[in-house]
């Protein structure tokens, strides 16, 4: 058997069965790992030993760690979770915060104890953690004391969840004061490079979510390949950003990346517009991760942005339409660098940086992955076709106990759920979710090209496409749009918008139906739950 550091086997017993799982590719030199390998030791505990302990490494408001201290407060949480939490390698611990140091800390912590972080959303309710910790096999907690009520309720029905400890406590009881007592010294459990260090769950937007799962070897990969080949950071940038710690998106742009280059992070708990633009100013933010629709929310308080520290700005999560990344370049005088990314794969595998970004693609496939477009055959489509973008790399998906897995793997290329096309340059273009193409009168027609049209439009804030029944059409095309304030939801305003989209493209595809609304159905990673869309317009569609 091949050597495990972990001692409770479950997610080595939960993996998905050896013909299931996709095919790894780790034909860049840089993904020469050892067989041995911890995390923690080349993200974090490296720098120290190699005299960069004194350097900034996280930033909260009113906090200033150095690598050094990240490095002392993760070795007193991991030896709070071995001597005073009965913790054993392989065993799972529920994290649970909003984006701040001591949620960093308690990573490291996970890491460095041979243990499998499963961080969870801030905002899951009771009745989902409980979901979470049942499919994980949870038996151990460190949650932020202001997220305590929800974790207490799923907690009373888990009885495997035995350790749970608080923390940004301050009482006797805190998992601060429990730090206090412990050594600042820990030595790295010896993990295997294949032992899994995290589960990360889907945000479910159908169904029950799944949880993913990586190994150490995995989230090193995720950062050898895109950010080195297309972000290009360096040790003295600052990265700042909204998406969740326990949203990969997240965990790798706000923590992984920034510590892998020996660079500084800004943990912020809130992400409104106005925060992050005074926030970006006041750290002197250089490197930008957050999602399309924030980009456009941020982009009319962006000027005082132009000519500041900002020199990078990532988005991911969902499409980038064309009208915000030309928004967000008058705004700032940025171009923005796209990639599409996915919780089974870690992180971003298709992107273009800012010299190489074509409005409206993507951008080309990521150093260490081949992606490619295929039919519903599993053949490769014709350039230029639209098809199921299939991926291959060093991560891949792997569902813990979950059928699944054999929706999301096939002849072991991981199938991202997404139509794309790709161009004679190798650009892939994305047309939508395959499962919100509309087909109307024997169109096919992607939603994300409808918005973006829309998008153009001076006076829409945000708008949603989605296909509802119809008799004749089989499908129609309907928009469900945000206007910007000061602007009336009459029926000339939709004319406006109709007449609008038929200028911009293909008239056949102007949405026939406009709705009005207040806000648009979002998921805490910032995506557009189309699916509720279609609930709420079932009525119509029957
Ligand atoms: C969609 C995009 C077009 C696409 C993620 C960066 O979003 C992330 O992971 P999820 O598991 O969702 C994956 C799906 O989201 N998507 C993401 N980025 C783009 N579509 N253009 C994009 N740039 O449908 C994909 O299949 O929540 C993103 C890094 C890590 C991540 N986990």
């Amino acid at each position: 058997m091949t050597y495990s550091a972990h001692i409770d086997s479950f997610t080595r017993d939960n993996l998905p069965p050896l013909a299931q799982q996709p095919e790894f590719l780790f034909d860049l030199p840089e993904l020469q790992f050892p067989e041995r390998l911890n995390c923690s030791d080349p993200l974090l505990d490296r720098h120290v030993a190699e005299g960069r302990g004194a350097r900034l490494c996280i930033q909260a408001p009113g906090v200033r760690w150095t690598y050094a201290d990240l490095q002392e407060r993760a070795n007193r949480i991991a030896n709070v979770l071995v001597r005073d939490m009965e913790l054993v390698p392989g065993n799972r611990v529920l994290l649970r915060a909003p984006n701040n140091p001591m949620m960093a800390a308690c990573w490291f912590a996970v890491m460095k104890a041979g243990a499998v972080a499963v961080a969870t959303m801030p905002l899951l309710r009771a009745k989902e953690l409980k979901h979470v910790i049942t499919k994980a096999r949870v038996t151990h907690a460190l949650c932020d004391l202001r997220l305590a009520d929800e974790l207490k309720g799923a907690a009373a029905e888990c009885a495997e969840l035995k350790h749970i400890r608080y923390f940004n406590d301050t009482s006797a009881v805190g998992l601060e004061a429990a730090m206090a007592k412990q050594s600042t010294a820990f030595s790295n459990v010896d993990t295997a490079l294949t032992d899994t260090c995290m589960l990360a769950f889907t945000s479910g937007t159908t169904g029950q979510p799944k949880a993913t799962m990586h190994f150490h070897r995995d989230v090193m990969a995720s950062c050898v390949c895109w950010p080195p080949h297309v972000l290009r950071p360096n040790a003295d940038d600052v990265f700042m950003g909204t998406p969740p710690l326990a949203f990969t998106f997240g965990l790798g742009g706000l923590l992984l990346f920034p510590l892998s280059v020996g660079a500084s992070t800004v943990l912020l708990e809130q992400g409104a517009p106005q925060d992050l633009v005074d926030a970006i100013a006041n750290y002197k933010a250089t490197v930008l991760f957050t999602a399309p629709t924030s980009y456009r929310a941020i982009a009319p308080l962006a000027g005082p942005l132009r000519g500041s520290s900002l020199r990078k700005c990532v988005s991911a999560g969902e499409a980038l339409p064309a009208a915000t990344r030309a928004l967000w370049k008058e705004a700032t005088g940025i171009e923005m660098i796209d990639g599409i990314g996915a919780t089974e794969l870690m992180h971003i595998f298709i992107s273009a940086d800012e010299a190489h970004a074509r409005p409206g693609a993507t951008g080309t496939v990521v150093a260490g992955y081949v992606a490619c477009v295929m039919d519903d055959d599993g053949k490769p489509t014709a350039l230029g076709q639209v098809g199921n973008l299939a991926v291959k790399g060093p991560t891949g998906c792997r569902y813990l106990a979950d059928e699944r897995q054999a929706n999301y793997v096939k002849n072991g290329w991981n199938y991202t759920g997404d139509a794309y096309a790709m161009d004679a340059e190798g650009y892939f273009h994305y047309h939508s979710r395959t499962d919100d193409m509309i087909i109307s009168a024997g169109y096919n027609i992607a939603g994300p090209e409808v918005e973006d049209a829309l998008l153009r439009h001076p006076k829409v804030a945000e708008c949603g496409v989605i296909g509802v029944a119809d008799e004749e059409r089989g499908q129609i095309v309907k928009a469900i749009v945000v206007l910007r304030p000061g602007n009336e939801p009459t029926p000339a305003m939709a004319k406006e918008l109709q007449d609008f989209v038929k200028q911009s493209i293909a008239p056949y595809k102007y949405p026939r139906q406009i709705e009005f609304a207040g806000t648009l159905p979002r998921t805490e990673t910032g995506k557009l739950q189309r699916f509720r869309l279609r609930q709420t317009n079932q009525g119509e569609s029957k």
